[in-house]
């Protein structure tokens, strides 16, 4: 086998909705085999019920060489509460970390994970993102720049992963380069917000991106909100599982890619595209449908 055939399965946000992460794993692996390569977009823990679980899933995969992740928002508040820059919000579902026994292996652990992960399948190069890249940002850009916040998340002294949580941006700094890969929606001219460009302005991030006609894929999460996004050279896979409720359906999302998977894509993030599956949500996570979609 060639290193092209091997499969891929990216998925979405899964914030500890341990029960429907278990049940894709199982449907990856029935239709892939057992040696799929997984990929996931960050947001593993936070307003679900059991984000251990699902960290130490993903850990094992991790280290076995079986799994990618880069950190989203969730996880730099995990980190951030554990530090006591912040305490949690009234939705926040952390404790069966951050009152673990393990939790400061736990946030050793995640702070040393990466920001982006760059790769590059059947000659198409990506990046797994958890929110958004400048749309001005080359492949280059980016490794440098996620480096660069890597760098000080990872510190071996804790003192400089604290100083970058705590440090106000200053545009194209590296914190803020750092707020943009975990928690951008929108962007105008040089600025960008998490909120969607309806409160915000502006218009949404990817759509910046795509206008640049880049060389490389993104592959991202972040944005229940606007639902599966399927567009040329970018894939939107947070389908806002733990938002489901009464009022609204929310699914956990897998993007399948490698082997003979993409025969009928000449380029990896070439459309028509429906090599997708995606479970229910099990419970109802979200009691209104008005609960912001982090
Ligand atoms: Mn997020």
């Amino acid at each position: 086998m060639n290193a092209d055939a091997e499969k891929h399965a990216f998925i979405g946000d899964v914030q500890g909705c341990a029960d429907e992460f278990d049940e894709l794993l199982d449907q990856l692996t029935n239709k892939l085999g057992a040696d799929f390569k997984l990929h996931s977009v960050g947001d593993l823990v936070n307003r679900g019920p059991d984000n251990l679980r699902v960290l130490e899933q993903m850990r094992t995969r991790v280290e076995a060489g079986r799994a990618e992740y880069v950190l989203g928002n969730h996880e730099i508040s995990l980190i951030a509460q554990y530090l006591e820059i912040r305490g949690p919000s009234s939705r926040d579902t952390l404790k069966d970390v951050l009152g673990s026994h393990e939790a400061q292996e736990w946030v050793e652990w995640l702070r040393r994970r990466p920001l982006c992960e760059l790769g590059e399948i059947n000659r198409q190069r990506y990046v797994v993102v958890h929110a958004s890249v400048d749309p001005e940002w080359t492949f280059e850009d980016i490794a440098d720049r996620a480096g660069h916040v890597e760098a000080r998340l990872g510190n071996p002294e804790m003192d400089r992963c604290r100083e970058l949580l705590i440090q106000n941006p200053i545009p194209g700094d590296v914190r803020d380069d750092f707020g943009r890969m975990v928690s951008c929606r929108s962007v105008q001219g040089g600025e960008w917000s998490s909120s969607g460009p309806e409160e915000w302005g502006g218009e949404a991030w990817h759509e910046a991106w795509r206008r640049r006609d880049h060389s490389y894929g993104v592959v991202y999460g972040h944005w229940a909100v606007q639902g599966l996004q399927v567009h040329p050279g970018s894939r939107g896979l947070d389908t806002g599982c733990v938002h489901n409720g009464p009022n609204r359906a929310g699914r956990l999302t897998a993007w399948l890619v490698g082997g003979d998977l993409t025969e009928s894509r000449v380029r990896l993030f070439d459309l028509p595209d429906d090599d997708f599956i995606s479970v229910q949500a099990r419970h109802h996570y979200a009691s209104t449908s008005g609960s912001r979609c982090e």
